[in-house]
């Protein structure tokens, strides 16, 4: 009881005299006539809360001092006939005055705003608002003090603060024709602005780079600011002929559109407004010719195509279990089908925290909050020919070893060495192929790069030895982190790093920047900076004496910090890097959480801007580091990705769980990275968190078996999962591998396209033109999905190969083709075909390519390329046909063989030839004849 009285003196002593309003106690109408009223419950009806001096009077109160007119009461015309607070009227942009008079409104509208009374203009359609307070918590007079409209309206996400069409900047004069385009100077009108800091004058190069790729480049001429260092450059002069177009006009502000010139379709029209050129915040939005957009990542979903309901996404490179929210790459990259099924393609060239919000209209709008504006646009026309512009632009994928199309299983959580023989020992039990065999940070002598742990891992390179010699490869886990904290002559890497200074600096520039990661105390490698590439290297050079690795697992590298910002209180400096005006929906809505300050210094630039580019500069200077220790093809797979990283490595999708709904949603994912140009990727497969039931793992292997990157792997607190836990699993498993394995000539001749002319190796359906597919189904998964990965469509031919439980077999066994009519009884495919690991092979010269083709009831060989000798000592001896009919003899290369076999499970629009072994190479071309009908 006493406690009670003296809390309530003391809430009343503290708040006197800081009441906002003079109004005495006994004028104080009670705003909260139940009981016990918080502050919250008071301010939110609108009311005023602070202590009266005789406790009889209310704590909140309403606050009849302020009205905002001095118009008559009988001139007030009613807002709110409906009845409601002052919070509600406030939210219909009127006015509020209470009075004693009866009947006259309490809220009425508002005669003398420069809205002529109506702050919500009717003329812009809902699904075309360009958000003018993306942050939380907007208000009726935050908005107006902006510039900006506001209108409520009930729909969920629908910004009720929006940019008013005469927002942004107007031509100084006319477009400057360019060699390559246009030059136009754009001067800021000088409302609304957003966060302030608003630059006055900025230039727009307009560059006519190919038939089919147009730049907008926005940046400030007068002083520098941070530029992706990707160079994507037109030839100097603009095309003469060229896919589009684009128009500028003054009306009522400074817009383009870019016109597709074959449809008259506008692709691009940034005349819905909200042109934004800010220190900290640039903003632009377009309305689109179609719903169908896809892409910008990383994040998880379970939708390909977006959702254009005012959906909104971060980019920011962000170490997260995945979820819906920035996760580990950054990809501002969308690609959009238009009505007439014509594509293109748009890359926002930025590092910086960003965001897209997806509009009905259809319109995005897409806000970054540094560097330049910087906009590529590819013209297709197909949604391929998309794909394969843009990554022949940013670096097209890396051509990976053989090897590593094979299945492979990883844990984190070996305890030993012996833990880790045991899972092998169970993919052996059941003969499950396994080629790929991983360490995760448990190998690590107290998870320090470059170490073994001596005593659970003992024996850890003999081992290795072993596995190599069963068709086993070993991938490696190495973290960016180093550990700082052992004395000189400890631990050599560090020693040399220290030498070289090859580390991340603090806001000084000059002392390396601490956090805190696997090994304790640590310091972040500045992958931007040249010595850092020749210290890496070296390092990976001497550590593949110790443990004969075949690639590398770059993980941690967003880059991750077990702190936020760093363990120094503060953690970060409050300026304007570490806190900006305008933070885009981040996860955390804070930069620098799990990760280190936004001042923070690398060669590049600063973390604010260099930030999600720490992947990509890791896997920039992994690829030459591990090539030098191989001496030949690898793979470095990288958690965190921007464009480009896929020229030197591949990328798994993160930590997810072991769901049903990660499942379907991983399958998104890898179609996600295809369009982002890393088409290498897949789920950990049976899920990395959680513990998997046994039909989930069994389905997840079986669809996973078709992932290109085809990896099990689980988190260190849940109990082992590779498919020999469970007999069923591992018989399930096995079975879909091997069609997997069967697949692999195909799948790698997949890869040498997407490595030489760019585009994506698992695509969706969407990708075909041809309309009539046959759905694969991969017995016993029958899931529709799947025909999303895989599809044998009529027309084409696909080379296969007699699997094995490891591509070190199956690569020299005999090859065959599946060959799917269409109803001209045509189809034609290729293959591509090497040593499967030395470096460059397209370069030089030293494969063999093959291109079949089938029309009249022949199939025919031809070689295009006769580069890689051992080809000659492979055989064709197994050809399926689809689609033949009734086959009644056969013909090869003119001679007619009677020792042929129908396949015993051939249905009547299959047959399946075994044919004695002809060779795959043959310069005349090889032909199979088939006479049908
Ligand atoms: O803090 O190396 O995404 O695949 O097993 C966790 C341990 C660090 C995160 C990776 C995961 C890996 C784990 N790593």
């Amino acid at each position: 009881m006493w406690t009670y009285v003296i809390l309530l003196f003391l809430t009343a002593t503290s708040t006197l005299g800081q009441c906002p309003v003079d109004i005495p106690d006994d004028e104080r109408r009670d705003c909260y006539p139940w009981e016990n009223p918080t502050q919250g419950d008071c301010e939110a009806r609108g009311c005023l809360w602070c202590a009266p001096i005789d406790p009889e009077y209310p704590h909140c109160f309403y606050n009849t001092k302020v009205c905002p007119s001095e118009m008559p009461e009988s001139s007030r015309v009613d807002c709110m006939p409906e009845g409601g607070l002052r919070a509600d009227c406030l939210r219909k942009n009127c006015l509020w005055c209470e009075t004693d008079t009866p009947d006259v409104p309490w809220c009425f509208t508002d005669p003398d705003s420069s809205l002529g009374g109506e702050y919500c203009p009717a003329d812009i359609p809902e699904s075309e608002r360009v958000d003018c307070h993306p942050e939380s918590d907007a208000s009726v007079q935050e908005c107006l003090d902006r510039g900006c409209y506001w209108c409520e309206n009930t729909a969920e996400n629908v910004p009720w603060c929006f940019m008013p069409r005469q927002a942004g900047y107007r031509m100084a004069g006319s477009p400057v024709e360019t060699p390559q385009g246009y030059q136009i100077v754009l001067d800021r009108i000088n409302t609304p602005s957003v966060f302030g800091q608003d630059i006055g004058q900025i230039t727009l190069d307009v560059e006519f780079q190919t038939e089919q790729r147009l730049r907008l480049k926005f940046y400030d001429a007068s002083t520098s600011r941070f530029e992706v260092p990707i160079t994507i450059s037109g030839t100097g002069t603009a095309p003469v002929v060229k896919d589009y177009d684009v128009t500028f006009s003054n009306d009522p502000v400074f817009n383009f559109q870019i016109k597709r010139i074959s449809t008259d379709t506008v692709i691009f029209d940034s005349s819905i407004g909200g042109l934004q050129f800010a220190d900290q915040y640039i903003q632009i939005a377009g309305r689109l010719d179609s719903d169908k957009v896809y892409g910008f990542g990383e994040h998880e979903k379970s939708y390909f195509k977006h959702d254009m309901n005012w959906k909104r996404w971060a980019m920011w490179t962000r170490d997260q279990a995945t979820t819906d929210s920035n996760l580990y790459g950054s990809h501002p990259f969308y690609l959009n089908v238009e009505q007439s099924s014509n594509a293109h393609g748009v890359l926002f060239l930025n590092a910086n925290a960003q965001e897209v919000t997806l509009q009905p209209a259809p319109a995005l709008t897409y806000r970054t909050i540094g560097g330049i504006l910087d906009m590529y646009f590819f013209l297709g026309p197909t949604p391929e020919e998309v794909i394969q512009q843009y990554t022949m632009s940013v670096g097209t994928p890396v051509m990976p070893p053989y090897w590593a199309l094979g299945f492979q299983l990883c844990r984190w959580g070996y305890t030993d060495l012996d833990h880790l023989k045991a899972a092998v020992g169970r993919m052996r039990l059941y003969d499950i192929p396994h080629d790929v065999q991983y360490g995760d940070i448990d190998y690590m002598d107290g998870y320090k790069d470059f170490t073994i742990d001596p005593v659970n891992f003992a024996g850890l390179p003999e081992y290795v030895q072993q596995l190599k010699s069963e068709g086993t490869r070993f991938v490696i886990i190495l973290d960016p982190a180093i550990s700082n904290t052992p004395s000189p002559g400890e631990y050599p890497p560090l020693d040399r790093g220290n030498a070289e200074n090859v580390w991340v600096r603090d806001y000084t520039g000059s002392n390396p920047q601490e956090g805190q990661v696997w090994p304790g105390m640590v310091y972040f490698p500045d992958y931007t900076r040249s010595a850092t590439e020749q210290w890496w290297t070296n390092e990976c050079v001497l550590f593949k004496d110790e443990l004969d690795y075949e690639g590398l697992w770059i993980d941690m590298n967003e880059p991750a910090n077990f702190v936020d910002g760093s363990d120094e209180d503060p953690p970060c400096r409050d300026n304007r890097f570490n806190n900006p005006p305008y933070i885009p929906i981040v996860g955390d809505n804070l930069l620098w959480k799990k990760t280190l300050c936004m001042d923070t210094i690398q060669d590049l630039g600063m973390s604010y801007n260099t930030h999600s580019l720490y992947g990509w500069s890791m896997a920039k200077q992994t690829l030459p580091a591990v090539r030098s220790a191989l001496g030949r093809r690898s793979i470095v797979f990288s958690r965190s990705t921007f464009p480009g990283a896929g020229q030197w490595g591949q990328h798994w999708l993160g930590d997810n769980w072991s769901q049903w709904y990660n499942l379907k949603a991983s399958l998104i994912g890898v179609l996600d990275f295809n369009l982002f140009g890393m088409p290498y990727t897949g789920a950990d497969i049976c899920g990395f968190l959680g513990t998997p039931t046994e039909d989930l793992c069994r389905r997840w292997q079986q669809i996973g078996a078709f992932y290109p990157f085809s990896r099990n792997h689980n988190h260190e607190s849940y109990p082992d999962q590779d498919p020999g836990m469970w007999p069923t699993v591992a018989n399930d498993t096995r079975n879909t591998l091997l069609i997997r394995y069967r697949l692999l000539p195909y799948l790698y001749t997949l890869f040498h396209k997407a490595h030489t002319t760019g585009g994506t190796v698992v695509r969706s359906l969407m990708f075909e033109e041809k309309n009539r597919l046959s759905v694969v189904t991969i017995p016993p998964f029958s899931h529709p999905l799947i025909a999303l990965i895989y599809t044998s469509e009529e027309g084409y031919i696909i080379p296969v190969q007699q699997p094995a439980n490891s591509t070190l077999f199956s690569r020299s066994n005999p090859f065959g083709f599946v060959v799917s009519l269409d109803d001209n009884g045509n189809a034609s495919g290729d293959l591509f075909w090497d040593d499967g690991e030395a470096i460059d092979t397209q370069g030089t010269g030293t494969y063999f390519l093959g291109s079949y083709t089938a029309s009249g009831s022949t199939l025919t060989g031809t070689v295009s390329h006769d580069g890689y000798s051992e080809a000659s000592n492979l055989v064709i001896d197994d050809v399926e046909i689809h689609g033949a009919g009734t086959v009644t003899s056969i013909v090869i290369n003119g001679v007619t063989h009677s020792d042929w076999n129908q396949h015993p499970e051939s249905q009547e629009w299959r047959e399946t030839f075994i044919l004695p072994g002809e060779p795959i190479l043959a310069s005349s071309g090889n032909g199979v004849e088939s006479t049908s009908h």
